[in-house]
């Protein structure tokens, strides 16, 4: 029996030896496509998480300790969370500014507007909203760097799922407040330091200013004390600390008041304790509430 022949016609070797040298072109070039998107990758996944920082997993101590803070701050307890990504600063209005824009989200304060009479009809205006907080119509054009305000937690909500993460639940708000301690702020109890770390009743005019100016705690975190008050994503119950879980608490399962946290620019000291909570309804709004955003440690990419 005859070995079965192997080679090619002739004629047609000089298009396999194409095919070949294609074939290895293509796996080059697949290979180079693969080496750039890694790299950009990189560089893209670095220049979205500097707005963040990692919160290590593992316990601290919440609420105030026996004879301190109020009454809905204890009984103060150990809860141990997994690894988080919390925002450095509060949102900005040139942050939330860029989601606007992306999708032509309208908050709760634009929908409602403000009712009156002009003499002949009822009518509607805007009333003040994020995009003019003082409602005189001076707008944000030179506030772009200061906290976004007047967004309700739903506003609030949809901005930080829209960035890829949620708001952070009220254990992990405080245990970045903390920044590793369990003093009344995350620099110690002495309240003439305040003015160091915060924008409160003291040293604001009763405005917020532009984030990142005060010192930062020992995560890097800025103006958790003060400047904005801050939605967090747990609904409120006073008496939530003698009954929530151990370990990744997230706030009741019912109710229409949601937790705000940190106390704002024209709150006194009290307020602005890492343990102090504040509740409102989730569809309200006001020039003092803002927010920031925390991301799962597993897939924190963001836009
Ligand atoms: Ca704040």
């Amino acid at each position: 029996m005859e070995p079965e022949k192997t080679e090619q016609p002739t004629g047609a070797a000089p298009e396999a030896g194409n095919k070949r040298v294609l074939t290895k072109l293509h796996t080059a070039l697949i290979a180079i496509g693969a080496i750039v998107s890694v790299v950009f990758i990189g560089i893209w996944m670095k220049g979205s998480v500097k707005d963040r920082v990692l919160i290590p997993a593992g316990e601290f101590l919440m609420g105030a300790p026996e004879g301190g803070g109020e009454l809905n701050e204890h009984p103060q307890h150990k809860v141990y969370l997994d690894a988080y990504y919390m925002n450095k600063t509060e949102v900005t209005n040139a942050a939330f500014k860029k989601f606007i824009d992306a999708v032509q989200y309208v908050t709760a304060a634009e929908k409602r507007g403000r009712l009156f009479f002009d003499g002949k009809q009822l009518k509607q205006e805007s009333s003040a909203n994020w995009k003019d907080p003082l409602g005189n119509g001076k707008g944000i054009d030179n506030k772009l760097d200061r906290p976004v305000v007047r967004v309700s937690w739903n506003d609030a909500d949809a901005y930080c799922k829209w960035a890829g993460g949620r708001l952070p639940t009220e254990a992990e708000w405080e245990k970045a407040a903390r920044g590793g301690t369990n003093t009344q702020y995350s620099f110690g109890d002495e309240v003439r330091e305040l003015n160091k770390y915060a924008w409160y009743s003291e040293n604001s005019n009763s405005q917020e200013h532009p984030v990142g100016l005060k010192e930062p705690n020992l995560y890097g975190l800025y103006d958790m004390h003060g400047n904005v008050w801050e939605w967090v994503a747990d609904r409120y119950a006073e008496d939530y600390y003698s009954r929530s879980p151990a370990k990744d608490p997230k706030g009741p399962d019912s109710g229409n008041r949601r937790v705000l946290r940190g106390g704002g620019a024209g709150n006194v000291r009290n307020g602005l304790r890492a343990a102090f909570r504040a509740m409102s309804s989730q569809g309200s709004w006001s020039i003092s509430f803002g927010f920031r955003c925390a991301f799962t440690a597993q897939d924190s990419k963001s836009k």
